[in-house]
């Protein structure tokens, strides 16, 4: 698992993830990105979809984007802890890494869904992204490189000491 500072769009991996909503019909922050660099024909895909409930993700091909897929999880709203969000918030994840097997994905970069707008606290929510992660990789013997990609320095911070300081690189 790999940690990076970048923006997601620009990233040359078979998938992205997308922090969307439950419609899957766009928004801001990292959705409004991809959806802008994507094309007006991730919409339209997204619009057949028929929406997606929270802790879950669903699958479309990436158009103008570098990446060949994004995967469109949808995170939890942070509603002070005691609404199911870790469990939700893992299973996002899980779901991402699932539907990326599903798909011979072999390389994959996630956002930090849930911590923007969702307001879902930094450090709690890359504590669980990286045990659910490493658990699946490990459970799965997965032949999946994936990188967190994170947008800001402190994001980046919380990840590289999470992850460990010697690089913050671990194969798997
Ligand atoms: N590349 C990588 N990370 C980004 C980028 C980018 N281009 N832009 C933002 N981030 P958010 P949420 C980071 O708000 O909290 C949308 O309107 C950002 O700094 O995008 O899951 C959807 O439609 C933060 O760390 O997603 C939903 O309605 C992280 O991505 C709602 O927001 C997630 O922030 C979802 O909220």
């Amino acid at each position: 698992m790999n940690v990076i500072k970048a923006d997601i769009i620009t990233l040359q991996v078979d998938a992205i993830v997308n922090a969307a909503n439950s419609t899957l019909l766009g928004g801001g922050g990292v959705d409004g990105a991809i959806h802008l660099a994507a094309g007006p024909e991730l919409l339209q895909e997204c619009r057949a979809l028929g929406g997606c409930p929270t802790g879950e993700a669903k699958i479309t091909r990436g158009y103008n984007l570098p990446a060949k897929y994004v995967i469109h999880a949808v995170g939890p709203i942070w509603q002070g802890g005691n609404a199911r969000e870790s469990q939700l918030l893992a299973s996002c994840y899980r779901r991402c890494l699932e539907i990326a097997m599903e798909n011979n994905v072999k390389t994959i970069a996630f956002p930090s869904i849930s911590t923007g707008v969702y307001g879902y606290p930094k450090e709690e929510a890359a504590e669980i992204v990286i045990a659910t992660c490493r658990d699946f990789m490990q459970k799965t013997n997965a032949a999946l490189e994936v990188t967190f990609c994170c947008f800001s320095d402190h994001d980046l911070r919380i990840y590289r000491e999470l992850l460990g300081a010697a690089g913050a690189r671990e194969t798997g």
